[in-house]
């Protein structure tokens, strides 16, 4: 079969799920002479069944209002394959979830976990609830409502979720809380748990610091560092707010953040008390980054995207497809040497084109932000071992993933004197996968 005709049969089978196919098309461009070449790959139809999820659960969320009102939302968990561990992957609460969106992230999920060198198959899910303007209250009564159909499908051996966006410590809490009452079972069902009752030092501070390690592997294959440099970072929740501490600690500097509502800059740099309040902002539950400006009194730019300010390195940190073939031009034609994607899938296939065709040091997400999922697989470990690291032990554990991590890119991405990390990780993050699915027969 050609390339083309099995992308075609995807689109077929999955026509309007735009995300999904967006993600499949870039692994399978990348993947295609390896499968190609292997007939054990084509007699197994390993791609045929990578690109179908093993189980999709789609529940009602039905849930009251402090006013009494009933509000029905939608859930979703999205098993996509356990060939190398348990499902593992977030959970998103956002009014734009959908499943498209989900087996999207799903998909992208299975390659990022298999490339953190850990035993962890790949999942995702959520809901299409919105945070924005509920009370605490109706947030833990949503929670509940979720787990109370969810409880019955994961389990520390089955699946294992965790946050994503609009899913944090808080709803972590709320969701766990419901599991162990309907399982009477103290165990590690989720990641990204409080440290008082089985969580990991560093899971909140992982995916950002880990987006940040990989950068700096990039940028030492060219004797460059994150030191001394001006940096762009976009979005402004927990991904951000641990890739602004550290870029700090490396003594480069922030100066934009962004959210629905727009972009900030600050010239002086988003650092101390000011990383702090990113924090707040996200605990409002006002999605608005114009907070961050009315605060420290710096430019908030209404409805436009931090690429047009220039900077030597950019963090994508915030949601899918966020920066465009313009934003890629315009970051290129104002010197920025280095794109490591925080958020996953936030540059779009033409915004990638233009980074790779200028030789600029790309990673894409699946790579440089699986220090989270990376983190949560060491709170597994914990939880197993009924033990805690400290933090410079997991901090340590992570870095070194980070490295291993970019090791494999280069491996299997390297062209002459250019390394083509989004080639790289989708074959190692392959490999893995595909050999673990032969091992195990057709299932
Ligand atoms: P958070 O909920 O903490 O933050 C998401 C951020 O994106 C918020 O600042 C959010 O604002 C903002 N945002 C939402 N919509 C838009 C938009 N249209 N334009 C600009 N900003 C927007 O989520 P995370 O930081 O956890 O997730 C961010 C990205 O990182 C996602 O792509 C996620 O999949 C990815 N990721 C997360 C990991 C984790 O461990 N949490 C691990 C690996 C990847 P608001 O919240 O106010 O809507
Ligand atoms: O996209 C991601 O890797 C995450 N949201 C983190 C998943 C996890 O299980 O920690």
């Amino acid at each position: 079969m050609k390339m083309n005709d099995f992308l075609n049969q995807v689109e077929a089978r999955d026509w309007g799920q735009k995300e999904f196919l967006q993600a499949v098309r870039e692994v399978v461009e990348s993947v295609w002479s390896i499968y190609e070449s292997n007939p054990r790959y084509q007699e197994a139809k390993i791609l045929d069944r990578m690109v179908e999820p093993e189980r999709v659960i789609m529940f009602r969320v039905p849930w009251v209002r402090d006013n009494g009102e009933v509000v029905v939302n939608r859930g979703f968990r999205v098993e996509f394959n356990s060939a190398i561990g348990p499902y593992k992957g977030g959970l998103r609460f956002h009014p734009s979830v959908t499943l498209s969106g989900l087996k999207f992230l799903g998909f992208e999920q299975t390659f990022k976990n298999s490339l953190t060198t850990l035993p962890m198959g790949g999942g995702k899910g959520g809901s299409d609830f919105d945070a924005k303007g509920k009370s605490d209250n109706e947030i833990m009564r949503f929670c509940q409502s979720f787990m109370a159909e969810l409880f019955r499908h994961i389990g520390p051996n089955t699946d294992v979720p965790a946050g994503d966006i609009g899913v944090g410590g808080r709803e972590i809490g709320y969701l766990f809380g419901m599991y162990k009452k309907l399982k009477n079972e103290f165990t590690g069902v989720l990641t990204g748990k409080g440290l008082n009752w089985g969580g990991s030092l560093i899971r909140p501070e992982a995916t950002g610091f880990g987006v940040v390690y990989f950068a700096e592997e990039m940028l030492k294959t060219k004797g460059e560092s994150v030191k001394g440099k001006t940096v762009a970072v976009s979005g402004f929740g927990n991904v951000a707010w641990g890739a602004v501490q550290k870029v700090n600690d490396l003594g480069g500097k922030v100066v934009t953040l962004s959210g629905p509502d727009g972009y900030i800059y600050d010239k002086d740099g988003i650092k101390g008390d000011k990383v702090d309040f990113l924090l707040e902002m996200r605990a409002s539950n006002r999605d608005m980054v114009q907070d961050y400006a009315d605060e420290f009194n710096v430019p908030f730019h209404p409805g436009k995207r931090p690429w047009e300010v220039k900077c030597d390195i950019a963090f994508p940190c915030a949601i899918q497809n966020e920066l465009d073939e313009k934003d890629a031009q315009q970051l290129v034609s104002n010197g920025c040497i280095c794109v490591s994607e925080g958020a996953n899938m936030p540059c779009t296939p033409e915004a990638i084109k233009i980074f790779q065709d200028n030789k600029l040091l790309y990673a894409p997400g699946k790579a440089a932000n699986a220090g989270g999922v990376s983190v949560s697989g060491l709170e597994m470990s914990q939880n197993s071992l009924k033990y805690n690291w400290s933090r410079e032990e997991v901090d340590e554990k992570l870095h070194c993933i980070m490295k291993a991590i970019h090791c494999q890119c280069v491996e299997y991405g390297k062209e002459g004197d250019y390394v083509d990390y989004v080639k790289g990780a989708n074959i190692a993050g392959f490999l893995k996968v595909a050999n673990s699915m032969l091992d195990q027969g057709v299932v």
